[in-house]
């Protein structure tokens, strides 16, 4: 596997950074810890989070009409997955291809090394004859490094609605990253979460199990464990909140009390004051036209949108 550091001090320094904003943040990038992958997969199959099941149906009942022309190409390829995961939905295109018997490396990208093990392992015993080459990096520096560059034709994956987890000059830079990470014919399938009913959103990010709260909240714990902090989790709040304007929503830990939380491996204490928050993570819902506008801002042509019956989720094709 090509490994990046994701060791302990980008962590720390990370923490210690968005601590010491004001207002207080931490990047949700960290929540993907061996439990937080576990909470993320409970979160898909959760009765509110529509995004996995809506996607899901896109891919399934439209993957020979998304793959018809890196197909037509009739020549080696290579697929790439910013942000892997467990790779449930890619599957669906990967049976497809290897029935079709594409000529193909799959390359999943993915800040978890945890949830790349077990990709490899499942897609070992699923696909064995599969070209798999994994890379434990983040998005925009495994478009930097393009370690699958070979001159073949790509196909860059980015689903799941991750491109939603940054804000919106971050999603430009990494478009950007996109636009520079790539070559002349390369095509780009991306998902996005679209704007809809606000409630239907919101009871996503604020499921009656509480399950997405346990998720914001293993970031504390994380912090506790990996950093020798005292975060008491009992006197935060999970508090997610939608803007339809903005089209972000956005998860918050807001503090019930007046407190201070001391961070040992930092050697530094935070003072809270009572309904402080710290914010955790933005999970931006896009129109099909601010969707076209990123298009444009990375070079790249329109060439198909794949939507759900109920237009909940699209999965676009770009090409450059
Ligand atoms: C990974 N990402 C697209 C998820 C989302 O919907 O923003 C992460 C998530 N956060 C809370 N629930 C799910």
């Amino acid at each position: 596997m090509n490994a990046k550091n994701t060791d302990f001090g980008t962590f720390a320094q990370d923490v210690m950074l968005g601590l010491n904003s004001t207002p207080k943040t931490l990047p949700s990038k960290y929540f993907y810890d061996a439990k937080g992958d576990k909470l993320f997969q409970q979160i898909m199959a959760l009765p509110e989070y529509y995004l996995t099941r809506k996607e899901y149906e896109v891919l399934e009942g439209q993957h020979e009409q998304i793959l018809a022309e890196v197909l037509a190409l009739n020549t080696p390829f290579n697929l790439v997955e910013l942000g892997a995961g467990d790779g449930m939905k890619t599957k669906i295109l990967l049976r497809y291809l290897t029935d079709k018997k594409a000529d193909f490396t799959y390359y999943p990208v993915d800040f978890s090394g945890s949830v790349l093990e077990e990709l490899e392992e499942s897609l070992a015993s699923e696909f064995p004859a599969l070209k798999v080459n994994p890379i434990q990096d983040t998005y925009r520096d495994s478009l930097k490094r393009q370690v699958w560059e070979d001159g073949k034709p790509n196909l860059i994956l980015f689903l799941g609605a991750n491109l939603g987890n940054f804000g919106v000059k971050e999603a430009k830079n990494i478009i950007d990253h996109l636009r520079v990470g790539t070559k002349k014919g390369d095509q780009v399938l991306l998902g996005f979460d679209l704007k809809k009913n606000p409630q239907t959103i919101l009871d996503a990010y604020h499921d009656s199990e509480g399950v997405t709260r346990e998720f914001n909240m293993n970031l504390l714990d994380r912090i506790n464990r990996e950093l020798d902090a005292d975060f008491d989790r009992d006197s935060f709040t999970h508090w997610p909140t939608y803007d339809p304007v903005s089209g972000e929503c956005r998860s918050y830990l807001v503090s019930q009390k007046p407190q201070v939380v001391t961070i040992g491996a930092l050697n530094q204490s935070f003072e809270f004051e009572a309904y402080e928050s710290i914010f955790t993570e933005i999970s931006k819902k896009y129109s099909l036209s601010e969707i076209e506008h990123l298009a444009y801002l990375g070079g790249f042509s329109v060439k198909a949108n794949f939507l759900d019956p109920e237009v909940y989720f699209a999965d676009v094709l770009w090409e450059k």
